[in-house]
């Protein structure tokens, strides 16, 4: 996979008020608006950290991909941002487009010069997010950390963390991940969230007629 961005980021917490982290939102603007409000969420004192995939699938795709844009907002790629810049890059929109990637289709052209600028932004999203807040140390990726241990700037299979869903297949056998207190994910449509020792899955299908997930780190 061709990396672009950096790899890892890390966030200090300090920097505010508090930290919120929201599960795969894909389009579901409304439903964020409103998780927000009930959270008490202030733009100039509080950070939004996602999962990934805030686009496809949803009504909003295009100004979900503008919060990016915002001071307030931080985010590691998902693999649906990972298929919007590789089918742009390559000019092959199908596998995009079946993946709720049509969005893109029905935009009028300046939307789509929009939608274009920001997914070149999405180039320099990191896979991996450390924050470390007043409630210790989390880590946050799509779909996982491939690797027992975790260390800032190892090199892990970034396709892996993009995707995989091996160690939710393997359930309550699996074991957490030492090198940091709490690991966060999305990626999985789930009923409610699930816990695994210490990995958090956080994508309870808000796109799919579930809800969206919003955890406070802080
Ligand atoms: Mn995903």
């Amino acid at each position: 996979m061709k990396e672009a961005g950096r790899t890892y980021q890390k966030i200090d917490g300090s920097h505010w008020r508090h930290i919120w982290l929201v599960g795969d939102i894909h389009g579901c603007l409304g439903l964020l608006r409103i998780k927000l409000w009930h959270c008490r969420f202030d733009t100039w004192q509080d950070l939004l950290i996602s999962v990934g995939d805030v686009i496809d699938r949803g009504p909003e795709s295009l100004r979900c991909l503008q919060l990016l844009e915002q001071r307030w907002v931080r985010a590691v790629r998902g693999n649906h941002e990972q298929m919007a810049i590789d089918a742009l890059a390559a000019q092959q929109m199908s596998l995009w487009y079946m993946n709720g990637g049509d969005w893109f289709a029905a935009l009028t052209d300046k939307q789509q010069k929009q939608a274009e600028r920001a997914l070149e932004k999405c180039q320099h999203l990191p896979f991996i997010l450390e924050l470390n807040s007043c409630t210790g140390k989390h880590v946050i990726a799509h779909a996982d950390y491939p690797d027992d241990i975790y260390q800032w700037q190892k090199e892990v299979d970034l396709h892996q963390v993009l995707w995989s869903r091996s160690r939710l297949r393997e359930g309550q056998k699996g074991q957490g991940i030492s090198g940091a207190d709490h690991f966060w994910f999305g990626h999985t449509p789930l009923p409610h969230r699930v816990n695994i020792g210490n990995l958090h899955y956080i994508d309870t299908g808000a796109v799919f007629g579930g809800t969206l997930t919003v955890e406070q780190l802080q």
